[in-house]
């Protein structure tokens, strides 16, 4: 008999990217990012872009970060004690090729990931690597305008290669993109394409830019698996779920459609290796026309992904009437969902809604699926007993690991789950630290103030029960 439990080998962990944790931003040779010019900002302040440099006076919180620069050690001892098996970070593109076009890669970006990369090792701890993680580098940019020239695709396997290259044999897991199917939103154009010029933001200049990069995907892909042929390449979304406001049949089919275009587009052309037909419909309706080459078709065959991985936080209600009362999510605004609560940055909370999507993009595909963003975000308190106590999150998060036991159960491959934010870092939408998604607490603050000092909040204790148990212990 099938049992309702996690499998033998589960790969149990957390998630970070190197712009919203790394800082160190202008040590070891690294240039600029994009990300190193997107001031902070709040819930009702938006982030401001001050390219071609930061400008003298304004706050960017990417610089500092939480300073992994400086406490990689300290912090992946922490990750041992709370016993992960897998780490997901992303490597700053611009720590390693300073403008992104060089053709020789920093020796002192790279010499910082591998110790990283041996310090994960020492603990038996799986890196999972994201190759471009919303850092492109800022020369890009401005030189080049971002993702919507094709010649980034060159740079960025240029990029890839060297990464393939040097880490045989001590890595296995790859993400090719982070949350590529934000470029069907107005949220993807400077955080996944660096296109900062904002007469850029419109669907023609993003689906073209989404099509450079699931061009140098699949052509990474194919490239990693000649380097290496054990390893496995994975794409990444940033998983939609849309429930019909209503039950009549316009908001049913209209949920449908926003399955389809916000993630099926991108999953699609990952797993199968083509656009699918609702996707030339929607392109044609919508003055869509994608500039491509004859060998692309091609291309996107052969480089096709080995598992599935996905960022899921909150659900929200969609209509074709576009009624209702709405509210915050993931890189856009939707209706409210009556019968869900939702954190303090209004983004609802949905963990059966977990279930149903993981079923869903099994049913699809049949690849192994990991989740590898997955938290709430929080404020968060040092108690007067000087510990943090963060039942919520805790709450949050056991909520979720029942439903992908289940899901589990319903037959999906789920392999892992990295939890996002594993310790505090900068919002990615909002440049607050406020927003902290951390089983760590980390000692800096909206203003810029605090020592980076570390603190185990209560969750990180409860997590490693979990992953001690292999989430029996819940
Ligand atoms: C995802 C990003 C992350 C992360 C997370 C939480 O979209 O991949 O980089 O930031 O969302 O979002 P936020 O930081 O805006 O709360």
């Amino acid at each position: 008999m099938r049992e309702k439990r996690f499998p033998e080998g589960f790969l149990w962990g957390g998630a970070t990217a190197a712009n919203q944790y790394e800082g160190g931003w202008n040590e070891g040779g690294r240039g600029a990012s994009i990300a190193d010019v997107l001031t902070g900002g709040s819930v009702s302040k938006e982030r401001r872009l001050t390219p071609p440099a930061p400008v003298e006076g304004e706050f960017y919180p990417n610089h500092e970060a939480t300073d992994f620069y400086h406490h990689w050690k300290e912090d992946i001892a922490l990750f041992a004690e709370m016993g992960f098996k897998m780490y997901r970070f992303s490597i700053s593109w611009s720590r390693v090729f300073p403008n992104g076009d060089e053709s020789c890669p920093n020796e002192e970006g790279l010499k910082f990931y591998d110790q990283v990369i041996d310090e994960l090792r020492k603990y038996n701890i799986e890196p999972l690597i994201t190759i471009s993680h919303y850092e492109n580098p800022l020369h890009l940019s401005l030189e080049y305008g971002g993702w919507k020239n094709r010649r980034l695709i060159d740079f960025y396997l240029n990029f890839a290669k060297v990464l393939f290259e040097r880490y045989k044999g001590k890595v296995k897991y790859w993400l090719t993109f982070n949350e590529i199917n934000m470029l069907t939103q107005p949220f993807g154009a400077v955080f996944c394409a660096g296109m900062l010029d904002p007469a850029d933001n419109n669907e023609q200049a993003r689906f073209q830019a989404m099509h450079h990069q699931l061009v140098a995907s699949a052509l990474a892909t194919k490239m990693a698996h000649e380097i290496d042929a054990s390893y496995k390449l994975g794409c990444m979304l940033a998983y939609h779920n849309g429930y019909p406001y209503t039950c009549r049949p316009e908001d049913v089919l209209f949920a449908q459609q926003h399955g389809q275009l916000h993630n099926s587009i991108a999953g699609d052309v990952h797993v199968r290796g083509a656009y699918p037909g609702f996707a030339w419909r929607y392109f044609d309706e919508h003055g869509i026309s994608l500039e491509r080459k004859p060998e692309d078709d091609e291309i996107l065959k052969q480089g096709t992904v080995d598992f599935f991985t996905i960022s899921y936080y909150s659900s929200c209600c969609v209509s074709a009437a576009e009624d209702g009362e709405r509210t915050a999510g993931n890189g856009a605004e939707n209706i409210k969902n009556p019968h869900l609560k939702t954190s303090d940055w209004g983004w609802q909370i949905d963990a059966l809604g977990l279930r149903y999507v993981l079923n869903q993009i099994y049913d699809r595909y049949q690849i192994p699926i990991m989740i590898v963003e997955n938290g709430l975000g929080a404020v968060d308190e040092v108690s007067e007993d000087g510990k943090i106590h963060d039942p919520y999150r805790i709450d949050y998060m056991r909520q979720h690991v029942e439903q992908m036991k289940e899901a589990i159960y319903d037959g999906v491959d789920l392999i892992g789950y990295t939890c996002w934010g594993c310790t505090d870092l900068v919002s990615a939408s909002t440049g607050e630290m406020k927003k902290r998604y951390g089983l760590i607490y980390v000692d800096k603050h909206d203003d810029g103030s605090g020592d980076f000092a570390r603190k185990k909040k209560d969750s990180f204790f409860w997590y490693r029960d979990v992953i001690r148990s292999n989430g029996e212990e819940l």
